[in-house]
C-alpha cells in the first residue's frame, strides 16, 4: 500500500514524459533541416592585441628585436605553438639554416577537412634587427593565431583542410616560405589549392587596405566582398611579390592577401625601425583583419551547421 502512490506517479510521470517525447519528435519530423554556411565568430579586438602585448614582452626580454638569428625570433615560435598545442592543433616546427643561423617555420594544421583541398593562412613571424615588429608582422602573427584559437573554439568542421603558418626569416629575403614551399613534395604541393597571406595589417590611420594577388582573382575578390559588405575602402595593390605568398604563386597555387597601406611609397612611419612597437599600431585595424580573415576563412573553409527553416 505504502509505495502504491509512488508507483502510480511514476507511471504518470513515464507516460507524459512519453508524450513529450513523442510530440517532440513529430515536430522535429516535419520541420526541414538545411546545412547552411556556418557564422563566423565576431572576435573582440583585444584577443588578438593579448598575442601583441605576448609578443612585445618577448622582444622586450630578447634585445628589442625578434629578428632571424635573434633569440627572440625562437620565443616568438614557442609562444605561438604553446597557444595552438592549448586548443588541439598538430602543430610542428620546421627547422631551417640561413646565414649562418638556424630559424624556424611554425606549421599548424586542424584535423579534418579535405586534405586534398587545403586552404592554408600564413604570417611571417620574425622581425627585423632593428626593432621589434609589432605591426611587421605581429599583426599578420596574433590576427591568423586568434583566427585559429577560434576554429579550436567553435570546434569548426570544415569542408577543406586548413593549414596555418607562421614563417620564419621573411625580412631577409621570403626565406622560411620558399624553403616550406621547395622542400614540398609535389603530390603534396598539389593538394593546397589557396594561400591567404597576412604581413602589416595594423597600421594606424589605414585609408584603404591594399589588396594583393599576383595573378589570382578569385580570392582577392573573396577579400574584397568581406570589406565591400562593410564599407570599407580597399585598393588593389601590387607589392611585387615581397611577402610570402611569392613562393605559393611561384608554385602555381592561388594565393592573395592584405596589408594595412594603399600604396608602398609611404608606408607605416615606424615600418621596420624601433619604433614599431605595440603603442604604434591600430588595434581597430587588427581587429577589422582578424574579423576579416575568420570571415574569409569560414566562408572558403566550408563550414556547415544545420539549420531549421
Ligand atoms: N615585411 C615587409 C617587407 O617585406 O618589406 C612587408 C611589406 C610587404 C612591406 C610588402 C611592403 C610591401
Ligand atoms: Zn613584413
Amino acid at each position: 500500500m505504502r509505495h502504491r502512490p509512488l508507483v502510480v506517479a511514476g507511471l504518470v510521470a513515464a507516460l507524459s514524459a512519453t508524450a513529450v517525447l513523442t510530440a517532440t519528435m513529430a515536430q522535429a519530423d516535419t520541420t526541414p533541416v538545411r546545412l547552411v554556411a556556418a557564422d563566423p565568430p565576431t572576435i573582440p579586438t583585444s584577443a588578438p592585441l593579448v598575442h601583441i602585448g605576448d609578443l612585445q614582452k618577448i622582444a622586450d626580454a630578447n634585445g628589442g628585436t625578434r629578428a632571424h638569428g635573434r633569440p627572440g625570433h625562437k620565443a616568438s615560435v614557442e609562444a605561438v605553438k604553446a597557444k595552438l598545442d592549448a586548443v588541439g592543433f598538430k602543430t610542428q616546427v620546421v627547422p631551417f639554416n640561413h646565414a649562418g643561423a638556424q630559424g624556424w617555420n611554425l606549421i599548424a594544421d586542424w584535423t579534418g577537412g579535405d586534405e586534398n583541398n587545403i586552404l592554408m593562412v600564413g604570417a611571417h613571424i620574425d622581425s627585423v634587427t632593428a626593432g621589434p615588429g609589432l605591426n611587421d608582422n605581429g599583426s599578420g602573427t596574433s590576427a591568423i593565431l586568434e583566427v585559429a584559437l577560434q576554429v579550436a573554439k567553435a570546434n569548426l568542421k570544415p569542408t577543406r583542410h586548413l593549414r596555418f603558418a607562421w614563417w620564419g626569416a621573411e625580412e631577409i629575403g621570403l626565406i622560411g616560405s620558399s624553403a616550406y614551399v621547395r622542400a614540398l613534395p609535389a603530390a603534396e604541393k598539389s593538394k593546397i589549392k589557396s594561400y591567404l597571406n597576412f604581413d602589416m595589417v595594423a597600421t594606424k590611420k589605414v585609408k584603404k587596405w591594399g589588396v594583393y594577388s599576383d595573378g589570382d582573382k578569385a580570392l582577392a575578390a573573396e577579400i574584397k566582398a568581406w570589406y565591400d559588405a562593410r564599407n570599407v575602402p580597399t585598393v588593389p595593390l601590387d607589392i611585387n611579390g615581397r611577402s610570402d605568398h611569392a613562393a605559393f604563386t611561384r608554385a602555381g597555387i592561388a594565393a592573395s592577401g592584405v596589408i594595412s597601406e594603399d600604396s608602398l611609397s609611404n608606408l607605416d612611419p615606424c615600418y621596420h625601425k624601433a619604433c614599431d612597437t605595440q603603442t604604434s599600431l591600430s588595434p581597430d585595424a587588427l581587429g577589422l583583419a582578424t574579423n576579416m580573415i575568420a570571415g574569409v576563412m569560414w566562408k572558403l573553409s566550408g563550414a556547415k551547421v544545420a539549420a531549421r527553416s
